[in-house]
């Protein structure tokens, strides 16, 4: 509403009764030679009453204009054809007497941006909860526009950590290893408590003022790919936040998944792929709201199908993405989540997503994955899947049991912890199920898992063998900051605002400075710390290592009935083969050659990656108990 001078005051608000405002315009702007159609969405008070031209060259035409339920918004068809020259247009909202013009900037779609690679089997990626991880500005830890104010001795509270900050310690990331970079998500989340986890967005095109703006994140993505790093956005579109702009005056009344009275999901899982499922089970499992706070997206509304689909293209174009993680992948509707996927990967063809699909079993991971064979048709598009059953079978392995105190529950179905390694051995045995190894997502854990240093004993000997692991098993290793320092809450059980933690080094005046050598080594003293430097440099050995082996990253595996205790696998692609041998078990154990034959035949001298030491088959290599040993033979 325009502001009036007292005296004015009678008049003026005659006049807003009849006239118009455009307070948004989304996207907002947009690329010549795109393949997603553009579809404005304009929001402003009584604007769905006005009619829409564009002025600024010929190639660029209004094709239809469609009014919504709520006379505030106007849905804008664009027709940017390929005689459109970049620049800025003007849009002009008329009605009667009544004109509004808002420029609308169409610009030059980036050279070879369709053809950008994304992430793959080459890569490690390293996920990090930004507002925990390096406080790069501390002038914008509280923000006049956003409700929760910073206070760190919270666990649930906003500690500050921003784009800065990231920006900051990108040779950290670089020099562990890792090549790509998660962050769960940047963008506005008003909420006024418990907004430091981000997955409630409350404007979908726009970053967190505490964590920095739109150019920043720009400028983080074009420094991360100067120092080899990709960059992976974490999004959500099954739900937004009760404090979304929208959510004052929707659109259309089936914008989100009405709720009243109010129906959580029952997070049933399989009951989007169960041919016995009931309708109604279903329904609540895709439309009833994932907690309070977080209304349901409806996607089987086409306008909101549209606009997640250009939101997730914008993103790409303008800031320079190299891939998507999507959060609870099969809480959307699945049949519009699958056209997302596509619409996204028909812009970008090379271009990887990978979708949390948190299920135990390998049949309905592998579902999810984009081609899969699924006897009901069912494609998702979605290139990418997180393998659950595999990081829930390392977990069971390698979790230390507590003397005298209850176990920690891991998810139904996985049965006992601190077992054998043969979970293992059986979670790669179900490779048969899918359809893509190359496009499988492996991790140890992530932001919404007990950190491993506490699960795993505060054990440097597990932690290794679980990184090796990581680093040698097929698929697209992701890793959680910290883990790579032992990271540990004293609570073997998930607890988020805890396990999330600061990191140490991250803060102005922070006594302990992991993110240098000489912090680490200084840190050791500390008994709480005095595994950091050593696991630390253990896993940047390791995948320093893994970035030059072929083998590793796209050979095949050939593995062995694991046997008291320990196992051995071969990874191997015809010219290089590495052989990697896990005894998990309190003994030492001579590697028995002459049972992996099969493989070790003709292998010659080969070096162990960890030390650098040869290593002959015909000698008798001997493996510590709990630890692990990897040999690269290579021509
Ligand atoms: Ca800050
Ligand atoms: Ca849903």
């Amino acid at each position: 509403m325009r502001k009036c001078l007292t005296a004015l005051a009678g008049l003026c608000l005659a006049v807003a009764a009849w006239a118009g405002e455009v307070t948004r315009v989304e996207p907002l702007s947009w690329w010549t030679g795109m393949k997603t159609d553009l579809q404005l969405l304009v929001n402003g008070e009584g604007i769905g009453a006005y009619s829409v031209a564009i002025e600024g060259g010929k190639g660029v035409k209004i094709k239809a204009v469609h009014q919504a339920d709520s006379p505030n918004y106007l849905f804008v068809d664009v027709d940017v054809t390929a005689k459109a020259k970049p620049g800025t247009y003007t849009l002009v909202f008329k009605k009667g007497n009544e004109e509004i013009r808002r420029p609308y900037v169409i610009a030059a779609r980036e050279k070879g941006s369709a053809d950008r690679k994304s992430f793959t089997t080459a890569d490690l990626i390293y996920l990090i909860v930004p507002d925990r991880f390096a406080n790069g500005d501390p002038s914008n830890d509280s923000t006049p526009d956003t409700a929760e104010k910073a206070r760190r001795e919270s666990p649930m509270g906003r500690h500050g950590g921003d784009l800065q900050g990231v920006i900051d310690h990108l040779d950290y990331i670089a020099d562990l290893g890792a090549t790509a970079l998660w962050s769960t998500p940047l963008l506005e989340d008003n909420a006024p408590r418990g907004s430091y986890h981000g997955y409630a967005c409350s404007d979908y095109y726009h970053i967190d003022p505490r964590y920095g703006s739109n150019e920043l994140y720009r400028e983080m993505v074009g420094k991360a790919h100067e120092k080899g790093i990709k960059i992976i956005m974490d999004v959500v579109t099954n739900h937004s936040s009760t404090e979304h702009w929208w959510m004052k005056d929707l659109p259309f009344k089936d914008w989100v998944h009405m709720n009243d009275p109010y129906v959580n999901s029952n997070h049933q899982m399989g009951l989007a792929l169960d041919p016995n499922a009931s309708k109604a089970d279903r329904a609540v499992m895709e439309e009833g709201w994932f907690v309070p706070s977080m209304p349901d997206m409806n996607l089987d509304n086409p306008y909101m199908l549209k606009y997640f689909q250009q939101w997730a293209v914008w993103w790409i174009e303008y800031s320079g993405l190299d891939g998507f993680r999507v959060d609870t992948w099969f809480y959307n509707e699945k049949v519009p989540m699958s056209q997302w996927a596509k619409a996204v990967t028909d812009e970008f063809p090379d271009f990887n997503i990978v979708g949390e699909n948190w299920q135990a079993n390998p049949d309905y991971v592998a579902y999810w994955q984009k081609d899969n064979p699924n006897t009901d048709g069912f494609n998702s598009y979605l290139p990418s899947i997180m393998d659950f059953p595999l990081q829930g079978a390392i977990s069971n392995a390698l979790t230390a049991p507590i003397p005298g105190r209850e176990q920690p529950q891991g998810m139904p179905g996985r049965g006992r912890r601190g077992a054998d390694i043969s979970g293992i051995y059986n979670a790669l045995s179900h490779d048969f199920v899918y359809h893509d190894l190359s496009h499988m997502m492996i991790f140890l854990s992530n932001h919404d898992i007990a950190r491993i240093g506490d699960t795993f004993g505060h054990d440097p000997r597990r932690m290794k063998i679980a990184f090796t692991l990581l680093a040698t098993l097929r698929g697209i290793p992701q890793m959680f900051y910290g883990d790579e320092l032992m990271f540990v809450t004293g609570n073997p059980r998930r607890d988020d605002g805890r396990l999330r933690m600061d990191f140490p080094g991250g803060w102005a005046g922070d006594p302990v400075d992991l993110f240098t050598e000489e912090g680490r080594a200084k840190a050791a003293a500390d008994s709480t710390w005095a595994h950091a430097a050593d696991l630390h440099d253990y896993v940047r050995t390791l995948f320093q290592w893994r970035k030059g082996s072929s083998a590793v990253q796209n050979g095949r595996t050939l593995h062995f009935i694991p046997e008291k205790n320990t196992y051995g696998y071969f990874r191997y692609d015809g010219r290089e083969t590495v052989f990697v041998f896990i005894n998990n078990s309190d003994e030492e154990v001579t590697v028995p050659w002459t049972r992996f034959r099969e493989m070790s035949e003709g292998l010659g001298e080969g070096v162990n990656v960890l030390t650098g030491e040869r290593v002959t088959v015909s000698d008798a290599t001997r493996v510590a108990p709990q630890s692990a040993l990897v040999v690269d033979y290579r021509p």
